[in-house]
């Protein structure tokens, strides 16, 4: 019901039958309680902390396809890195659509933080100069918004790669993280977008969006799958819970695994 899909699914399974064996669990509640460990038990890896403070800036590059959340999870990052006190920066590198550089420039207000846009500029050009203002105003962070696509659209993920070239070529080792937004009513498609997105660009981190309607989010169990058969995990930074800036939580994959069995 929470279409973890079937590979974690049975995976699962099996680990729980393992479970209920090894304590001799009969009772329902036990066995559940079980299922909750089995959950988490799998999930853990994918809990790590976005770490800022190794660069200055620390440049963090946001993707993902449209509507997933990016720009509204800015803003709240923008709000959770302000609160432990670092200074950030917002580049309106989604020179796609008019309205986005409003949009950003709304959070960045929100933030009382300071923003890089150009009319009709070059997304990758936005992220250099954003890059290159955050070094020389001293900030800690500098995040680029970029608009959303859809893996299939090969031209568009090569735009993608150019910004992430043209931003390395601002300083060395930047981006140092490549968000990619998701949204958990996508249900296993989530998982063909992690990959996408990974092949093209190295994923460092994800933010699983829209968790407080309906969606459980189940699609995690398989994201961990993958990591763990490809011994690479892309750990699950945040989730967005809200359309408010508070909106934010840090990943619990014991938490998680409570509300998903319920
Ligand atoms: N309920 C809820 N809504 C969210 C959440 N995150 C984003 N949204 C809403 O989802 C919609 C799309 O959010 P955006 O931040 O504009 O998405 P985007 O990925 O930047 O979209 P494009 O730039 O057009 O690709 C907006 O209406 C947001 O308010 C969340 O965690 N919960
Ligand atoms: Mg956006």
């Amino acid at each position: 019901m929470a279409d973890t899909g079937l590979p974690a699914t049975e995976y699962l399974l099996k680990d729980l039958k393992r479970r209920v064996k090894d304590s001799r669990a009969t009772d329902p509640a036990a066995v559940k309680g079980l299922l909750v460990e089995a959950i988490t038990a799998l999930l853990q890896p994918l809990q790590q902390p976005l770490k800022i403070g190794a660069a200055t800036p620390t440049v963090i590059m946001v993707v993902g396809v449209n509507g997933a959340g990016k720009t509204t999870s800015i803003g709240k990052l923008t709000h959770h890195l302000a609160n432990s006190g670092c200074k950030v920066l917002l580049a309106a590198a989604d020179t796609f659509r008019a309205a986005a550089r409003e949009q950003l420039a709304a959070w960045a207000g929100r933030n009382q933080v300071e923003i890089i846009s150009q009319e009709g500029g070059d997304p990758a050009a936005v992220s250099y100069d954003a890059v290159v203002a955050g070094k020389s105003r001293k900030c800690d962070v500098v995040i680029a918004d970029t608009a959303g696509r859809l893996p299939t659209q090969t031209h568009l993920m090569e735009e993608l790669k150019k910004i992430q070239r043209v931003i390395s070529k601002a300083q060395a080792d930047a981006p140092h993280e490549v968000l990619l937004v998701v949204d958990g009513n996508t249900g296993q498609n989530a998982l063909a977008q992690v990959k996408a997105f990974d092949a093209m660009l190295g994923l460092t981190g994800l933010v699983v969006t829209k968790l407080d309607g309906t969606a459980k989010g189940g699609v995690l169990a398989a994201i961990a799958r993958w990591g763990a058969e490809q011994g690479r995990v892309v750990p699950v930074y945040f989730i967005g819970i809200g359309e408010k800036l508070e909106d934010l939580q840090t990943f619990d994959a014991r938490e998680f695994a409570l509300a998903l069995v319920g």
